[in-house]
């Protein structure tokens, strides 16, 4: 073969060699829950990008689901051009060694060779990259399982890419010998068109298989907020706000799943599902609230958990003295931590019914975490291996560089009623909205009309629970036309004022009070 015929045919067939291992990936993604590269880079890389970098990245692409996107797409186009250029190397490395020994009809072994060299090398480099998220699993595999299934699944998908390339090569080389017409078996370019046609069945199925996994993608409900102008005091399960830092959420199969309890601890556990339905039960109401919500926005929901206080389960398996900490991992390869002195707190729960339904999958089923006061993300969902740990753990977002403190502030919002219009003077207008202190309970709102001046207290329609947010109400009747600037805060139950500090987001959530112009017009 001509060096140019060579490299044509080399990348073609490293490409179809990819796309053929692309799809296999998707099928064991489907089918079998397990990560491969697509997703495990991502969220290997994800907690190593800083704060700054991962809040900016967001922003470049329009949003948390864009920045997904983005990151799965190209490690799909750069396994594409990674087999592209393994397929050229071959083909030189082929190419050169024929007509001596060691080659035979489109084989040469020390190609072969090179071949298996690369595909093992790249294998054991990514599992030892990719070790700290190879426990994912999407159907809910426990954590020593899933890294089992995980490094099997990247084996298989590399070992068959080498295969194809090597058996494609072969079969589009071969026909150089024995030269025909196009139409007959053997000829070079009906070979190089056979290869092809695989080429793109195989992207075709891969192309509507990811289709079928783009509907099931987060990328519809990640994000949901919760508005309401009369805020409910339980939110409905469809309407509860959703963060997940994944591409696709997990698919526990709940006989498969098992709850671990590891690291420092006398007597490890390992729970069944059915094992953690048989022990005694609390329910609980507990607000949920996003780092990443926003002064007025809707990353912030209630509901009532049922479940077990984690304490009984840490009692059973007895922490080992000098523990510090706790790692929460689960099934996503998300990890979160929690001191040993909040996860005894009879409060922290391991939840497996929202608003007395199983938990619904997008919050964590089969169980996930409720940690009243610290904000959403230590509330992990999926929850599958409980660690013990004697230092300082760090969990997936506290890696970037958020906290260090993760104590929720005291937020006050307006809901209603809709106030883009200007309201009539002398006019009732029934102010409503929601306020939460984390753990510390609400024990007073007040509204101010004129910029924060001047402060009355709102009416408590339902005071919640100490774990929950709390709903107001302020009858606020406007007599003369005009531009009000209205104000809300609270106080908590230890009687701390919220602050008015306007503080952004990152790193430890905003703070501030919610302001609204309210525009009276006769
Ligand atoms: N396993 C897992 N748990 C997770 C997350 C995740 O991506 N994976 N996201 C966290 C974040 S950042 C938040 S705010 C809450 C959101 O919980 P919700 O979707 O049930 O409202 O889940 C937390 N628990
Ligand atoms: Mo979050």
């Amino acid at each position: 073969m001509s060096k140019p015929m060579a490299v044509g045919v080399g990348l073609g067939v490293g490409v179809v060699a990819a796309l053929l291992m692309t799809l296999e990936m998707v099928v064991l993604r489907f089918v079998l829950g397990i990560a491969g590269p697509p997703e495990l880079v991502g969220d290997r890389t994800a907690p190593l990008l800083g704060i700054d970098l991962f809040f900016s990245l967001i922003g470049f692409m329009g949003g948390y689901n864009q920045l997904k996107q983005l990151g799965v797409g190209s490690i799909l186009v750069g396994q594409v051009v990674a087999g592209a250029m393994i397929g050229v190397g071959y083909a030189f490395l082929t190419e050169r060694g024929r007509g001596r020994g060691g080659w035979w009809r489109g084989l040469y072994l020390p190609a072969i060779r090179a071949v298996t060299v690369l595909g093992l090398s790249a294998w054991v480099v990514s599992i030892i990259a990719l070790w700290p998220v190879l426990d994912t699993n999407f159907r809910g595999l426990p954590p020593a399982q899933a890294s089992v299934a995980s490094a099997l699944g990247l084996f298989v998908a590399f070992g068959s890419f080498g295969i194809a390339l090597l058996l494609g090569y072969r079969f589009v080389a071969e026909s150089v010998e024995i030269p025909r017409p196009f139409w007959t078996r053997g000829d070079l370019s009906r070979r190089a068109f056979v290869i092809g046609a695989v080429g793109t069945a195989a992207s075709l199925v891969s192309g509507i298989l990811l289709q079928r996994l783009y509907e099931l993608a987060t990328f519809a409900y990640d994000g949901l907020r919760y508005h309401d102008l009369e805020p409910q005091p339980i939110v409905p399960n469809d309407r509860f706000y959703v963060v997940t830092k994944n591409v696709i959420d997990p698919r526990v199969v709940r006989d498969l799943w098992r709850l671990e309890i590891t690291g420092l601890v006398e007597h490890p556990a390992t729970y069944r599902f059915e094992d953690v339905a048989a022990l005694p039960t609390v329910t609980q109401e507990t607000t949920l609230m996003c780092i990443s919500n926003g002064v007025g926005d809707g990353l912030m929901s209630n509901a009532a958990w049922r479940g077990v206080p984690l304490s009984v389960l840490l009692n059973e398996a007895r922490p080992q003295p000098g523990v510090m900490e706790v790692i929460c991992h689960a099934v996503d390869g998300y990890t979160d931590t929690v001191s040993i002195t909040k996860a005894m707190e009879q409060s922290t729960l391991i939840a497996y019914e929202m608003n007395n339904v199983p938990l619904p999958e997008q919050h964590g089923y089969p169980v996930r975490l409720i940690i009243p006061g610290l904000f959403g993300e230590k509330n992990v969902k999926w929850l599958t291996r409980i660690e013990l740990v004697n230092y300082d753990a760090k969990g997936f977002y506290e890696q970037q560089g958020w906290g260090p403190s993760f104590v929720v502030p005291i937020r006050t919002h307006f809901e209603g009623p809709d106030l883009s219009q200007p309201v009539r003077p002398g006019s009732l207008v029934a102010l409503k909205g929601t306020a939460f202190a984390g753990d510390r309970g609400v024990a007073k709102v007040e509204i101010s009309t004129d910029g924060g001046q001047r402060w009355n207290e709102a009416s408590i329609e339902y005071p919640g629970t100490r774990f929950s947010w709390a709903i107001w109400s302020y009858d606020w009747r406007p007599s003369a036309p005009g531009k009000y600037e209205l104000v809300v805060r609270a106080s908590d139950g230890t009687g701390a004022l919220q602050s008015s500090e306007e503080r952004g987001i990152v790193p430890e959530g905003a703070t501030g009070y919610h302001r609204l112009v309210a525009r009276v017009e006769a």
